[in-house]
């Protein structure tokens, strides 16, 4: 690739800053830009790896947020290898968008995110709808660098940007009838060629819940960024669910409705496969799916030469902090 192009200020080659270079000081940030934008035009830009420019189609902003605390012990950080940016922008799962993993990167740029509200519903004081340019002002923007595992046995490590879902919970005040929370994904069928599809199985919207206390779990992070900026469309703009203890399809994506509820909600992936895919989903070596076995991951990105498999831990590595919520539950049913 030897385009010389405009480049738009997240137009960072992942493979031309250290992955902690791309967020860790707005100041450093800009100076990477500065660096690329030269790279480029002296016609010298390194070549693609994962995608090219195609996936860029939307500028994203960058935001302001408190970093995480990088320290040892700190669960909201894990010093693994960051996930070149680049793909985990282009290696996506959005079923709205197409199955393949490249069709989020490729058509979901079409989805217009702003103005966005979420309707929020059900076991509440009072019905709201919140503006997600509110919400950012009212709730400071925090870092957690998570890991994330697919139920398709592959794993990402992200620097997401958001607040914890509890910060929200609290704020909307739930009446005590609460037991879960559920979450609806937009369905904008002229913009997600996924949704027009006459051979989907999902019964659109996306859906997916939580019970209550895994709700308020100060791991649960409703996030509106990563790397440093805004989402990009494919990663669910403008805000979605992490949830890194559980396989990664209960991190919904691209939020319009969040409901509180009496009883345990319906849930996409368990409607569409009840015996594969279970309404916790908590992320289980020792519990196979069907189909393969959970006991290690493919680690992203990896090569032709390695493939980087790793172990798969029991609740994704965060069991000191969320196994309590589980006990006396056998996780072989209530997988
Ligand atoms: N609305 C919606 N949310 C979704 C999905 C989806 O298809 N639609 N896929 C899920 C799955 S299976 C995974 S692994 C993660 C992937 O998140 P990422 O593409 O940002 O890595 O999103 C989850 N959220
Ligand atoms: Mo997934």
């Amino acid at each position: 690739m030897f385009l010389i192009k405009t480049k738009k200020r997240t137009d960072i080659r992942s493979h031309e800053i250290t992955p902690e270079g791309v967020y860790a000081s707005r100041r450093q940030f800009m100076m990477a830009g500065i660096a690329a934008a030269t790279t480029a035009m002296l016609g010298c830009a390194p070549e693609e790896s994962a995608a090219d420019d195609d996936d860029l189609k939307v500028s994203v902003d960058s935001l302001s947020y408190s970093p995480v605390r990088r320290e040892t012990g700190n669960a909201f950080y894990t010093e693994e290898a960051l996930t070149p940016y680049r793909d985990a922008i282009s290696y996506n799962n959005f079923y709205e968008f197409g199955t393949g993993k490249t069709d989020p990167a490729e058509y979901a740029h079409k989805l217009t995110t702003k103005p966005w509200t979420i309707e929020c519903t059900g076991e509440l004081e009072n019905d709201v709808t919140l503006d997600i340019a509110d919400l950012i002002k009212r709730f400071p923007l925090e870092e957690r660098i998570y890991r994330l595992r697919c139920v398709e046995a592959w794993s990402m490590v992200i620097p997401w940007v958001g607040f914890p879902l509890a910060s929200l919970i609290k704020y909307l005040q739930p009446t005590s009838n609460a037991k879960y929370v559920s979450f609806k994904t937009a369905v904008k069928k002229s913009e997600m060629r996924g949704v027009r599809s006459f051979y989907s199985t999902i019964d659109w919207p996306y859906r997916e819940a939580l019970r209550m206390d895994e709700a308020l779990h100060p791991l649960t992070f409703l996030a509106v960024g990563m790397y440093g900026n805004e989402l990009y469309p494919q990663n669910g703009a403008p805000i979605r669910l992490v949830v890194p203890w559980k396989y990664g399809f209960k991190s919904i994506k691209s939020i319009v409705k969040i409901q509180f509820n009496r009883l345990q909600p319906d849930t996409s992936w368990n409607m569409i496969a009840p015996d594969e895919y279970g309404f916790y989903a908590n992320v289980n070596p020792e519990v196979s799916h069907p189909r393969w076995s959970q006991a290690k991951e493919r680690r992203l990105p990896g090569s032709l030469f390695n493939v980087n498999r790793i172990d798969t831990l029991p609740f994704n590595g965060y069991g000191d902090e969320v196994a309590s919520l589980y006990t006396g539950m056998d996780l072989r049913k209530y997988y």
